[in-house]
C-alpha cells in the first residue's frame, strides 16, 4: 500500500469504486473513464508501477481473473470482444502508477482498435 496511490485507496476501500469482483491477490473494477461500456481494470492488490515488477504469483493473481472475468463481462454488456492491455511505464501512456490490466469489451463494427 502506497499513500499517495489512488488504486492503493481502492484496495484499501479508502475511495470509492464500482468493484466487480475480488480475490486474495486482485480486484476488479470499473474505470472511470471508460472507453466503451463495461471496461474494466484488473489490478494487483499489492502496489507495484510495471508487470515486471510482480511477483509470479501476484502476475497469476492478476491475469487469472483477467481470463475469469472476461467471457462474463462480454455476456453482461453484450459484446463480441475484447480488447486487453496494458499500458507499462510512463512513456507507454501509463497514467496511474500501479500496474493494471485494461479489459475493454468491443462491439462488432465499433471501429475501434490499434
Ligand atoms: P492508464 O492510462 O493505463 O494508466 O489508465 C488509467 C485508467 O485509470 C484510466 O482509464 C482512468 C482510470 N482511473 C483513473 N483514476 C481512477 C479512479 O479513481 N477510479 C477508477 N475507477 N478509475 C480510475
Amino acid at each position: 500500500m502506497t499513500d499517495d496511490c489512488i488504486f492503493c485507496s481502492i484496495v484499501a476501500g479508502d475511495i470509492p469504486a464500482r468493484v466487480i469482483a475480488e480475490t486474495d491477490g486482485a480486484i476488479a473494477f470499473l474505470d472511470a473513464n471508460p472507453l466503451a461500456r463495461g471496461h474494466t481494470l484488473v489490478i494487483p492488490k499489492a502496489h507495484h508501477q510495471r508487470v515486471a515488477d510482480l511477483s509470479a504469483e501476484e502476475s497469476r493473481a492478476v491475469f487469472d481473473l483477467v481470463h475469469d472475468l472476461a467471457p462474463a463481462i462480454e455476456d453482461a454488456v453484450d459484446a463480441d470482444a475484447h480488447t486487453i492491455g496494458v499500458n507499462d511505464g510512463p512513456d507507454a501512456g501509463q497514467e496511474v502508477p500501479h500496474a493494471h490490466v485494461h479489459v475493454i469489451p468491443r462491439f462488432e463494427g465499433d471501429g475501434g482498435g490499434p
